[in-house]
């Protein structure tokens, strides 16, 4: 490690033991987002800009916002090449690709699947839990049996590229995340349509070669995700352990309601898993990207690194996020 990181670690760490109020009242300054408070709007985790525009699609002729985070969830979903989501996703410890996902809209209904197997748009199934049923989670064999109930069709999920992948970790057998290794993949992706709806989705294989039966923060309305119509829209990728604890996006929300700008509400969720949690926040990365009902837009992560794909007025751009800990 070289002086210049060894440096900002030790303040970093130092920052975060001392609970200073000096770090709760650095805040980055408000960044303008392009196109600022134009509807339509979406935005996703990492460059998904493939994800982004399938859900313009629906954006742009007026669709619901619902649509079309759904219809862009499912594009690195069916993508084999993208290993954190859906077909192609790098299965758990035991070579079984599960895949978490949950869906939500303007009315405040959510859906949900965790630990399905063998269905390659589990976003569709989450929003099936949504419509179809008294309740808000399907996990396991029943979210399976519902989905093939639905017409889903099972297939095998694991790709040669993805078994090769675990062929090779079974060799060490070292669990351990890498940052930002899921950028490109799992996504998180929220719009605000021309009507003023908003709606939320979030998709993922989870933790590559994760516990048999490990669920993360995707599938957990407030953690990967939140949407209040009344307020505005929040989703999560990185280490999901580090997000259920804190409800990453639930907080954000809330902050937003109570007056935050989009970016300084993602900054604040941040900077609360990083002070709850500063040595797991120090090995991890997590991102949360946000929009609020105006369709003005924030994206903060706790490691350089993070970039999100948004689409507005016309315009499908990649930008680096507001982060804590730079240097990765
Ligand atoms: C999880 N948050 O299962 C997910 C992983 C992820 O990009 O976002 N990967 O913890």
């Amino acid at each position: 490690m070289n002086s210049r990181r060894r440096f900002l670690q030790n303040s970093f760490l130092g920052a975060f033991a001392a609970g200073t109020a000096e770090f709760w009242a650095k805040t980055t300054d408000i960044i303008d987002s392009p196109g600022k408070g134009s509807l339509p709007v979406v935005i996703a985790t990492w460059d998904n800009r493939d994800a982004t525009t399938a859900a313009w699609e629906i954006l742009s002729k007026s669709g619901r916002a619902l649509d079309a985070v759904e219809a862009g969830a499912r594009i690195p979903e069916g993508n084999p090449k993208d290993t954190s989501v859906g077909y192609g996703g790098w299965p758990d410890r035991d070579g079984h690709v599960t895949l978490d996902a949950c869906i939500m809209d303007e009315f405040g209904n959510a859906g949900s699947v965790t630990f399905l197997e063998h269905i390659k748009h589990p976003v569709s199934v989450a929003r099936k839990v949504m419509e179809k049923t008294p309740h808000v989670i399907l996990s396991g064999e029943g979210a399976l049996q519902f989905a093939l109930e639905e017409g889903f069709v099972k297939e095998d999920l694991l790709t040669d590229k993805a078994r090769e992948a675990w062929e090779a970790w079974k060799v060490k057998e070292e669990y351990k995340p890498v940052i930002n290794i899921e950028r490109h993949d799992t996504i998180g992706i929220v719009a605000v349509d021309s009507a003023n709806r908003v709606a939320g989705a979030c998709t993922t294989s989870g933790l590559a070669f994760k516990m048999r039966g490990r669920v993360g923060d995707s599938p957990v309305i407030g953690a990967g995700m939140f949407a209040d119509n009344e307020v505005g829209v929040a989703a999560a990728t990185g280490l999901g352990e580090l997000v259920l604890k804190t409800l990453g996006t639930f907080l954000i929300v809330e902050e937003m309601r109570r007056g935050k700008h989009p970016m300084k509400a993602a900054e604040i969720a941040i900077r609360r898993l990083v002070h709850k949690y500063p040595k797991a926040a120090e090995e991890n990365q997590v991102g949360y990207v946000v929009l609020d009902k105006k369709g003005r837009h924030g994206a903060f992560s706790v490691q350089s690194g993070f970039n999100y794909a948004l689409y507005q007025g016309g315009e499908n751009l990649v930008f680096e996020a507001g982060y804590i800990l730079p240097g990765r």
